[in-house]
């Protein structure tokens, strides 16, 4: 009884700050051109996002203030990028986010003139990359087992010039109750070169293109589902 009581909060007060951090952007140092918090993330413990109504669901922020960074990356348009995601700042390739926090892992881009200044917060933004679910695995499952690197590709199509880039993962844990999903998410600032600029995305706002009831936010990891569908609009395809 002590021992199964013992267990219980062991395993509340590790997933309590078993969160994540999208840190570095194609193998560079952590918080070089990707706006992380401004501590490890351990101390005190990240505060995931749980309202999608707030600005800080578009760059963080709020709870988790994050540090300026006037780093922009050069990105060729239609390259493989490489976002590392870690438990903590300081957490090494094996401690990437804990394994009950199942969910999707995204990427959204949005073209800005100063990606240095911009808040991330409003209209413009088109998603890149999503991994859900395939029946079995999840997202954060292929995450965990890639080392924390999340591969996705940036279109060859787009305009070049300055970027958000925006990290996404949701962790569906405690997502059967309302504004239980943990939504984690970092923007590292990208300069996108050699463009084709021959389709320009349809856009949404963040915050406004999730609400709390959507079906990939509402959403009971427990009940046997089969299928899932990530919150947010479709994959921009070029
Ligand atoms: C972005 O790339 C273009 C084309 O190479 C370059 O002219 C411009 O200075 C770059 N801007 C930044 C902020 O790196
Ligand atoms: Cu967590």
């Amino acid at each position: 009884m002590k021992f199964s009581t013992s267990l219980a909060i062991a395993a509340a007060a590790s997933s309590a700050s078993a969160h994540t951090i999208f840190v570095s952007l194609n193998g560079g140092a952590i918080g070089d051109g990707v706006r992380v918090p401004s501590y490890d993330g351990l101390k005190p413990s990240l505060q995931p996002i749980t309202e999608v109504t707030s600005n800080d669901i578009a760059c963080n922020g709020g709870p988790n203030p994050t540090t300026a960074t006037s780093k922009v990356i050069t990105v060729q348009a239609g390259s493989t990028a490489k976002l590392t995601w870690r438990h903590s700042l300081t957490s090494g390739s094996g401690d990437v986010i804990d394994a009950s926090h199942k969910g999707p892992v995204m990427a959204y881009m949005k073209k800005v003139s100063d990606a240095t200044k911009d808040s991330g917060v409003g209209n413009g933004w088109f998603k890149i990359a999503e991994d859900g679910f395939d029946g079995t695995k999840w997202g954060v499952d292929r995450l965990i087992a890639a080392a924390g690197v999340q591969t996705i590709t940036i279109p060859s199509c787009i305009a070049p010039g300055q970027y958000l880039l925006r990290g996404e993962l949701i962790a569906l844990h405690g997502a059967q109750t309302a504004k239980g999903a943990q939504f984690y998410m970092e923007c590292a600032q990208i300069n996108v070169t050699g463009g084709s600029a021959s389709k320009t995305p349809a856009t949404v706002s963040l915050p406004g293109a999730y609400s709390a009831n959507d079906k990939g936010i509402l959403f009971n990891l427990y009940g046997g589902a089969k299928t899932y569908t990530p919150p947010g609009p479709s994959v921009f395809a070029c």
